[in-house]
C-alpha cells in the first residue's frame, strides 16, 4: 500500500505558548522532506500553505487564547485533509502547532466514518493534550486537542467537520507522554485514555508498547500517526516550544517509527509544533525529516519484517 502523498502547510503558533511554530512547514521543506520521500518511490505533491488568521497575541478570554483563529485554522484544515483523503492521497500536515490535530483528525475520522474504515490515532507526545477551559494552566489551546475530539471542549471546537465527538477516546494511543496537568490527568483516567508513557515505556521496552499501540489493526484500519516533535527527548530535538526531559532517544524513535510502518496501514501523519526559532541549526527539523524516513519505510538493510519468521 504506498498511496500518493500530499504535503499540507499549516503556517501558525495560533494555539501555542510560544511563537515559531508558524516556521515549522518551511523548516520541513527546507530539510528535504519533499525528495526524501520521492527516493523511497512515492509520488509527492507539495500543496503549499494554507493561509488563516495572524496571531494578535492576547491573553485568554474564559480559558481559551485566540479562539476564533484556532476555529478558522482548523477549519480550513479540515477541508484541506478531508480533500486530499478523497483523492485517495495520504495527506501529510506540516505544522503549525498541535492545536491542528482538531482539524486533520475530525477530517480523517469523517473519511472514515465516509467510507466503512476503522479508525486508529497513534498520538505520539511529551503531553497528553487532554485540557479543557476549565482544567487549563495556560489557555493555550495545543494542550486540549485530544479532548475536543473526543467531545470535550466548547461546541465550535468539538463540531468541527459536522460531526461531535469526531472520536471516540478508544481509538487514541499516547506514546511518549511525561507531563500532564493535575486536571487533566483525572480527565485522562475518567475517559479511560489508553496512554503508554514513558514509566510504561522504560520498564517494558519501545518493541513491546508498540506492538500494544498497534495490537488489532487490520486491513480494514485507516492508522493516523499525530507527531508533535517535543515527544522526542530534548537532547536530541531542541527545537520545540515546551521541552520535557526524559524523552525517546534516537533509537527508541525509529523503532517507534520503523514498527508503524512495518503495519503498512499508515494512511494520513501530523509533525506538529517543530519551531525553527528554537532550533539549532534546523537540526530538529532534519531529525524529524529522517522519523519520517523511517516512518515511510526506510529501513538500514533489506530484512523480513519483525514479525515474519
Ligand atoms: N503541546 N499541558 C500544557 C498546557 O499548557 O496545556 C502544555 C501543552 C503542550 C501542548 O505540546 O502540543
Ligand atoms: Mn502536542
Ligand atoms: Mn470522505
Ligand atoms: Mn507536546
Amino acid at each position: 500500500m504506498t498511496l500518493p502523498v500530499s504535503l499540507i502547510g499549516v503556517p501558525t503558533d495560533i494555539g501555542a505558548g510560544a511563537r515559531g511554530a508558524s516556521m515549522g512547514p518551511e523548516a520541513l521543506r527546507v530539510a528535504g522532506l519533499q525528495p526524501v520521500l520521492e527516493s523511497h518511490g512515492l509520488e509527492v505533491i507539495d500543496r503549499g500553505n494554507l493561509s488563516g488568521p495572524a496571531n494578535p497575541w492576547q491573553p485568554p478570554v474564559n480559558g481559551y487564547r485566540h479562539l476564533g483563529e484556532v476555529v478558522a485554522w482548523n477549519t480550513a484544515l479540515h477541508d484541506a485533509v478531508h480533500a486530499e483523503l478523497a483523492r485517495g492521497r495520504l495527506p501529510i500536515v506540516l505544522g503549525g502547532d498541535h492545536c491542528l490535530g482538531m482539524g486533520s483528525i475530525s477530517a480523517v475520522a469523517r473519511h472514515c466514518r465516509e467510507t466503512g474504515k476503522q479508525l486508529r490515532v497513534l498520538w505520539l507526545d511529551a503531553h497528553a493534550d487532554f485540557n479543557t477551559a476549565e482544567l487549563t494552566p495556560s489557555g493555550n489551546v495545543h494542550g486540549m486537542p485530544v479532548a475536543c475530539l473526543c467531545g470535550h471542549g466548547p461546541a465550535e471546537l468539538t463540531g468541527i467537520g459536522g460531526h461531535t465527538p469526531a472520536i471516540d477516546a478508544s481509538v487514541v494511543r499516547q506514546i511518549g507522554i511525561r507531563s500532564v496537568d493535575p486536571g487533566e490527568k483525572r480527565l485522562v483516567h475518567e475517559v479511560g485514555l489508553e496512554v503508554f508513557d514513558m514509566r510504561y515505556i522504560d520498564e517494558m521496552g519501545m518493541r513491546h508498547t508498540m506492538e500494544q499501540a498497534l495490537m488489532g489493526l487490520d486491513e480494514n484500519t485507516h492508522l493516523h500517526v499525530s507527531f508533535d516533535v517535543d515527544f522526542l527527548d530534548p537532547e536530541i530535538a531542541p527545537g520545540v516550544g515546551t521541552t520535557v526531559p526524559g524523552g525517546p532517544t534516537y533509537r527508541e524513535a525509529q523503532l517507534c517509527m520503523e514498527m508503524i510502518a512495518d503495519t503498512g496501514r499508515l494512511a494520513s501523519l501530523d509533525v506538529m509544533e517543530l519551531n525553527p526559532a528554537l532550533d539549532v541549526r534546523n537540526r530538529t527539523a532534519e531529525l524529524a525529516v529522517d522519523l519520517i524516513e523511517s516512518l515511510f519505510g526506510k529501513s538500514t538493510l533489506m530484512r523480513k519484517t519483525s514479525t515474519q519468521t
